[in-house]
């Protein structure tokens, strides 16, 4: 197996954790290289449940090293109780398996109070966002006021980097009625965070280089999804990193030795949480169906998700903004027992004919999808290793999706057990 990575190609919950650990079994060294504490992998291993937000996959198996990549916010309060949580669980966490990239930002709490001081006021016009203060570390981040992992090692020096982000926070904080910030509170957060971190703190771009030196085999693990790409997604209803493959170079220091094979992980239907644009959305029974069949309920904030058709046109566009080489298709069982299933192909809006989505919000939320209807299939494609036992509709749905996708499907998911798939290629 060459280096891969594994990246949702909808609005993330595309089953990633899966097929994660299953790769993550074959690889030395699991990195994640975007996204924070807002990603959710359930794992199951010899019957015992992880769960994940900001660990990399490979931490729950003994001998991997997992990474966190500079592209990586770290909420160190949410690391704290992670680990914990784990070695709880039995988990060995030492610097011998886990490294920390020590350019990577932290996110404090004044960050998950913006974002959720934002979502308040913003009330119907809120993004949904999963409130753990994502989008204010990286604008601190891009803003140039971050406190980074590294500045943990000089505690006593950093008087005028925290006094500058207060003023700016302070100022931000005023216009919600919120009480400005003091520098002790966030001082006494710091020491707490350097005990926690700095152990774990190294330069992984070096790392990485030796692992890939030694021919170690490495696994790059994204979270959320293309669609909400900061860049590509249905932009302002976004995260706010890049969660396309080629972050897997810059948010690693990786660059060009980063790119690896690009596996897009893609959910036989649609969902997605919190508010934007969903052409393909399904308010009827049909939706509620796919949600109930689906378990479709987010792991990190536990909301329901919106659920819809298959969207062909959308996910082919994700592919290729993505750098996607090959496609995995998920909880296929999922649609099983359904008369008959409809895909979009394509759009109307405001006249106008699309074959992909346009970029501005408003055309994004007056596109209307063309479908083309597919026979469903009366038999169960659940637990199936083998393409022999699918039943013909489905096996022609999955090659109808893999024509319309314009790229190979190399893998389908039948339930959520790990050895539940058939492989193609
Ligand atoms: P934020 O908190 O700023 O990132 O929220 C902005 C938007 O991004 C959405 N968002 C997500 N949507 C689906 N899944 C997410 N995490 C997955 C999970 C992890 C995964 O299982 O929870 O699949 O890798 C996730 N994270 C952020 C959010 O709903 C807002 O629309
Ligand atoms: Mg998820």
């Amino acid at each position: 197996m060459a280096n891969v990575s594994v990246i949702g190609a909808q609005w993330g919950d595309e089953g990633k954790g899966k097929i994660v650990d299953w790769l993550s079994a074959r690889a030395e060294v699991v990195v994640r290289f975007q996204g924070g504490h807002n990603a959710g992998h359930t794992l199951v291993i010899d019957g015992e449940v992880y769960k994940l937000s900001l660990l990399p996959s490979g931490i729950v198996r003994e001998g991997k090293m997992s990474v966190i990549g500079s592209g990586v916010v770290i909420d160190p309060d949410a690391f704290a109780s992670e680990v914990e949580r784990l070695q709880g669980q039995g988990v060995s966490i030492t610097p011998r398996n886990l490294a920390i990239a020590e350019n990577a930002c932290l996110i404090l709490p004044l960050h998950g109070e913006l974002d959720r001081l934002r979502e308040e006021a913003a009330g119907a016009g809120k993004i949904g966002t999963t409130g753990r203060g994502i989008g204010p570390a990286y604008e601190d981040k891009v803003g140039r006021r971050a406190i980074r992992v590294s500045d943990l090692r000089h505690l006593g020096e950093l008087e005028s980097r925290i006094e500058r982000l207060l003023t700016h926070h302070n100022a931000l904080r005023q216009g919600f009625g919120a009480d400005p910030l003091e520098a002790g509170a966030l001082k006494d957060m710091l020491a707490r965070a350097a005990e926690k971190l700095l152990p774990f703190a190294t330069p992984v771009w070096r790392l990485l280089e030796d692992a890939r030196k030694s021919g170690k085999r490495i696994l790059f693990e994204g979270a959320q999804g293309v669609l909400l790409d900061v860049d590509h997604g249905t932009y302002p209803y976004v995260t706010s990193s890049n969660t396309v493959a080629g972050q897997a170079a810059t948010g690693t220091g990786m660059g060009k030795a980063g790119a690896a094979y690009g596996l897009g992980i893609v959910k036989a239907y649609t969902t997605r949480v919190g508010s934007g644009p969903f052409p393909t959305e399904l308010t009827d029974e049909i939706g509620q169906r796919l949600g109930e069949r689906g378990h479709e309920f987010g792991t990190v904030t536990g909301r329901q998700r919106r659920c819809g058709w298959f969207d062909a046109a959308l996910v082919r566009q994700s592919l290729l903004t993505a750098g996607i080489d090959g496609v995995a298709l998920t909880k296929l069982d999922v649609l099983d027992g359904m008369k008959e299933l409809k895909v979009c192909t394509g759009y109307e809006v405001d006249g106008e004919t699309y074959d992909y989505l346009p970029a501005g919000m408003l055309e994004q939320e007056r596109a209307r999808p063309f479908y083309e209807t597919l026979a469903g299939w009366e038999g169960s494609t659940a637990g199936a290793r083998s393409w022999a036992q699918l039943p013909a509709e489905a096996v022609k749905y999955v090659r109808r999706i893999e024509e319309l996708l314009d790229r190979p499907v190399v893998l389908v998911s039948t339930s959520p057990e790990r050895e539940d798939v058939i492989l193609m290629r």
